[in-house]
């Protein structure tokens, strides 16, 4: 204790035995032993390094390029050069903190006040070390700020055109149309002839060839994120905003609507699966093409087109041509959109006047396009692996695998029975999963 510069004798105030009343039990518990009184052990130091250690461990964690959704594990120009932005940004700032944060705690331990220290010399200015810690953070913030906005001019279409003019080719154009809560891609012009392509949820692209999007939105802000391929971008209901990708390897890459977006908003993920030249033009080629059906699938193509009422959403065999969301239109729609909401919020009474008195407002509502569904990975936009089981699961009753999805709430055929099922018979259910599968 003596060789300590602060005992608990000579500090100037001696909480423990100064003040506090004597019944306090930390203090009976003190004066009960023979030892003279130690500094109380705090548990709280360690409690705060644990609880740092864990998150920087979860942080870490996220880092690992090789996760599904990992910003680290980047594929082409566009991510490359928005990971190298991230790098040079956060390096300089932990070592500008590291100088900073380490300069303040050197002068606070070394100068720190001794007891019976005179007033240290008072120092006012020092025009040296002013004009330094004045140029330095200017000519750091100055060259990082001019260069992140070089790097933004990169991510612009322009780059994407002088890219694909690089590489001998030609950019494509997709549309991405968030939805609550799915995405739709709309080729305008699929294969260089002016092919027209829809489909949802997951997008086909050949690969080293610069993909330009333009994005919509048909009720909300979404956001389009396709973590390894590209930085997000928001989607906007009347406007159309643009962005550029291009994918280096042939292989599948997880995306995820970024923004809060309503109760479905986790469940809105879609895939983007990359592949060479002549592969994505055989898709291309064969989308919308009339297959034969099997006799089973025909019998599903009546209740498609029948019982299910299934057409009056979706399409089968075809690009959605209706599903325009191009200005005027898109407007419009979100009208119809504005309206139907405001309508459903109406007593429930007042609703069914409406519709015997048939003054219901058109519910128009977009739903993914099916032609190339037996093709795709998933269902349910990137929910579960599509097979005959998930697919039977989803026709059956939608909202035990995506609660709050606009299929469930508005198709007809879950409206009639109480436990909000389809209102189709098990054979019906099978010969609609042959047809579905057999669209590719
Ligand atoms: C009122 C419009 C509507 C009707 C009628 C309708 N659906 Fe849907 N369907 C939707 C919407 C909207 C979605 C997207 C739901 C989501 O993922 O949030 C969807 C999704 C799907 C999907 C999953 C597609 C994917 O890529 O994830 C399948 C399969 C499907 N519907 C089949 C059917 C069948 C079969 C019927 C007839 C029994 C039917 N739908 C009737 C609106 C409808
Ligand atoms: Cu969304």
């Amino acid at each position: 204790m003596g060789l300590m510069p602060f005992s608990e004798e000579d500090s100037p105030v001696n909480i423990r035995e100064g003040s506090g009343p004597a019944t306090s039990p930390r203090c009976t518990v003190n004066s009960a032993s023979d030892s003279p009184p130690r500094p109380r052990r705090s548990w709280r130091p360690l409690a705060i390094l644990a609880v740092l250690g864990g998150v920087l461990l979860l942080a870490a964690l996220g880092c690992d390029p090789d996760a599904p959704q990992s910003t680290f594990g980047v594929n082409g120009p566009v991510a490359r050069e928005q990971l190298l932005l991230f790098n040079v940004l956060l390096w300089t700032m932990v070592a500008v903190f590291v100088l900073v944060e380490g300069a303040l705690l050197y002068a606070a331990i070394r100068f720190r006040r001794r007891p019976g220290d005179p007033l240290p010399p008072q120092t006012h200015g020092h025009t040296p070390l002013e004009i330094a810690w004045t140029i330095i953070p200017t000519i750091l913030i100055l060259a990082l700020g001019i260069w992140s906005v070089f790097v933004l001019f990169k991510l612009e279409p322009g780059e994407a055109i002088a890219q694909a003019q690089a590489r001998g080719t030609e950019p494509l154009y997709v549309e991405a149309v968030g939805h609550q809560w799915w995405w739709e891609f709309r080729y305008p012009d699929a294969d260089g002839s002016g092919k027209l392509v829809t489909t949802a949820n997951e997008m086909r692209i050949p690969v080293n060839r610069p993909i330009i999007m333009t994005l919509k939105s048909d009720d909300v802000i979404h956001s389009f994120w396709i973590p390894k391929l590209a930085g997000k971008q928001d989607v906007v209901p009347t406007r159309a905003n643009q962005m550029w990708f291009l994918a280096e390897d042939v292989g599948m890459y997880y995306g995820q609507c970024a923004e809060f977006c309503g109760v479905a908003h986790a469940q809105m993920k879609f895939r983007v699966h990359a592949m060479e030249d002549p592969e994505y033009l055989a898709w291309v080629a064969g989308f919308g093409q009339p297959n034969e059906l099997s006799a089973q699938a025909a019998r599903g193509q009546l209740v498609f087109l029948g019982d299910g009422q299934c057409v009056t959403c979706h399409t089968v065999g075809a690009s959605d041509t209706v599903n325009e969301v191009g200005d005027g239109v898109q407007q419009g729609r979100m009208n119809t959109y504005l309206a139907y909401n405001k309508w459903l919020n109406k007593p429930a009474e007042e609703r069914l006047e409406d519709v015997r008195t048939g003054n219901e407002p058109p519910a128009a509502f977009a739903a993914p396009n099916l032609t190339d569904l037996g093709l795709r990975t998933t269902i349910g936009s990137g929910l579960l692996d599509l097979n005959r089981e998930t697919l039977r699961q989803w026709i059956r009753d939608p909202d035990d695998i995506k609660p709050g999805n606009r299929m469930s709430e508005l198709a007809a055929i879950y409206q009639t029975r109480t436990d909000h099922r389809a209102d189709l018979s098990e054979d019906q259910l099978t010969d609609l999963v042959a047809y579905l599968m057999e669209q590719r």
